[in-house]
């Protein structure tokens, strides 16, 4: 029995909210600080000057039950203070749970929360709270008036109608806000309007629906500028906006988005044809990452993306180390210049957790070769940004047209399987001798008249654990012409997560994994190539990552 570490002062730079005691008996993500029961983002929101957390909380155990509205604040999105939960089961609207909703900030700069209420019959309600004193900073007690709920299941399967969105105004002076729902294999967000916020009207047709999806989830549903980074206000609107409908898939335990037009006066929203609406689609996030959670931070004008990314172990694991489930780290999220998609980068607070730095320029790396990053820093809690380049395309293996499963690919040729161009890039949690490691990385394929670029975080040799854990090659492609031979990486390593965003955020993937050697002091971070074609990293930035005031 291996001796289990006595209580683990929690180190986390994740921005994982404490959810529970700081104990911690056992080396999974020490510093990704516990959430017992499934923590699922819900609510987040800026509001004077603070910014607001709410997640999904089961105050009882390691494992979904009891939810609770728990609530975290900041003012910088990267020390935060865990509070009372805000919201908890109380009345006939929500006795038997609190689950996921969102905030909406009402002019005169009012918040309000919209959830999900579970009833006594196990009916799915859409209640809403507000502050009880808009004086206290931290708005730390809501209140949930007497005239909830505002929204029954009337005409819609009354278990499968949740998460309504943070709501958003029209200049016909009605609000609007999505209710996830299904009917049947249709995957369905119901539009609802208003003029008080109080009495809700459920619109003739849904805003969409796309059959052979299932129960959509955690709808949202934004404008995004069309050029530029900044964020838009839920409400804005504008000539020729674009906008994002993202739904998180109870079948599948994924999300996909969409990028396309709202006509706000058929209260339709018609996604355009440069991706697939369904279970195909593109997705912030090709590993764990579900129920995100997106607002608008008016502070910096910015759209700022919260993920939730569950446990891979087994819940025997989860109720041994008492806590499940992580907040990933806040992405700023904007459209793709190219129009087709959106792109993610990690908030640029983060970088002031950033210490100790190691760097490698212009090393050349032949087929078979690897280097290790920097011995002196943190390699189980750091940040890493690399630039590769390669000399030429001519060597790259040729694509099948029927290879579209990004995941089944990369299970099938990994980083160990030789290729043409590529595979290159990191081994992230790498025990010394690489019994244990956690690679991401490219692999660069000739199709008939463009190049494919596939990007892996790849947990089969993550872990020596013989049991319960889930192990994918989580895979997506990556959507970028390689006119200048060079692909880019950055991975934000944390104990028991790896965040890694290619090519400047085009493509994402968050993978859990649970090392036994490759843990503190005994992680190794290297940079490989097993591609026949020499690749250069032509620069290499680590940094150790400090830890952040969590629940200070
Ligand atoms: N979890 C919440 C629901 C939501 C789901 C309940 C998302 O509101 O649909 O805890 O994982």
């Amino acid at each position: 029995m291996a001796l289990k570490p006595l209580t683990w002062f929690i180190q986390s730079f994740n921005l994982l909210l404490l959810l529970q005691s700081n104990k911690l008996t056992g080396l999974d993500s020490i510093f990704n600080l516990p959430s017992t029961g499934s923590m699922v983002q819900t609510g987040p929101m800026y509001y004077n000057g603070i910014y607001h957390l709410f997640y999904q909380y089961n105050p009882k155990g390691a494992v979904w039950g009891n939810i609770v509205w728990a609530h975290s604040v900041s003012r910088d999105m990267v020390n935060w203070q865990a509070l009372e939960p805000a919201i908890y089961p109380s009345k006939p609207f929500d006795i038997k749970g609190c689950w996921s909703g969102s905030a909406t900030i009402m002019p005169g700069n009012k918040p309000i929360i919209l959830y999900t209420g579970i009833d006594s019959k196990e009916r799915q309600l859409q209640n809403y709270a507000v502050p009880k004193n808009l004086s206290d900073p931290y708005l730390r007690e809501w209140i949930k008036p007497d005239n909830n709920p505002l929204v029954f299941p009337n005409g819609v399967n009354a278990s499968a109608f949740r998460d309504p969105t943070t709501a958003w105004w029209e200049d016909d002076g009605h609000w609007r806000m999505l209710v996830g729902s299904r009917r049947k294999h249709r995957g369905i967000a119901y539009l609802y309007r208003s003029r008080d916020f109080m009495k809700w009207t459920k619109a003739k047709h849904p805003i969409h629906s796309k059959e052979k999806t299932g129960m959509w989830e955690c709808p949202d549903f934004f404008p995004v500028s069309p050029s530029g980074k900044n964020g838009l206000n839920t409400s804005y609107s504008g000539p020729n906006m674009k906008y994002v409908l993202k739904v998180s898939l109870d079948e599948t335990r994924h999300e996909y988005y969409t990028v396309g037009s709202y006509f706000n006066d058929k209260d339709r929203y018609v996604p355009d044809n440069t991706s697939v609406d369904g279970w195909a689609g593109l997705r912030y996030d090709y590993g764990n990452f579900y129920a995100s959670k997106t607002f608008f931070d008016a502070s910096r004008n910015r759209r700022i993306l919260w993920g939730w990314a569950n446990e891979s172990d087994s819940k025997e694991d989860d109720i041994r180390k008492g806590w499940a489930g992580i907040q990933t780290i806040p992405r700023s999220l904007w459209l793709d210049p190219n129009g087709k998609q959106l792109l993610q980068w990690p908030i640029q607070e983060l970088e002031t957790l950033r210490g100790k730095n190691a760097e490698i320029s212009n090393k050349v790396l032949k087929s078979g070769e690897n280097v290790e990053v920097g011995t002196g820093i943190t390699a189980a809690q750091a940040d890493v940004e690399v630039t590769f380049s390669f000399p030429s395309l001519d060597k790259a293996e040729p694509f099948d047209p029927s290879w579209v499963d990004a995941e089944k690919l990369c299970g099938q040729k990994g980083s160990t399987v030789k290729g043409g161009v590529g595979p290159f890039g990191l081994l992230t949690l790498a025990s010394e001798k690489l019994e244990e490691y956690t690679p991401v990385f490219f692999r660069i394929f000739k199709a008939p008249n463009k190049h494919v670029v596939l990007m892996c975080s790849d947990a089969t040799r993550s872990s020596l654990k013989a049991t319960g854990l889930y192990k994918p090659s989580f895979a997506g492609f990556v959507d970028v012409d390689l006119a200048d031979k060079k692909l880019s990486l950055r991975s934000l390593i944390d104990h028991s997560v790896v965040e890694s965003f290619g090519a400047g955020g085009k493509t994402c993937i968050t993978s859990r994994v649970y090392p036994t050697l490759a843990i503190f002091n005994n992680a190794h971070l290297f940079a490989f190539n097993n591609g026949n074609e020499t690749v250069t990293i032509d620069k290499l930035s680590a940094w150790s990552m400090n830890k952040p005031q969590m629940n200070a």
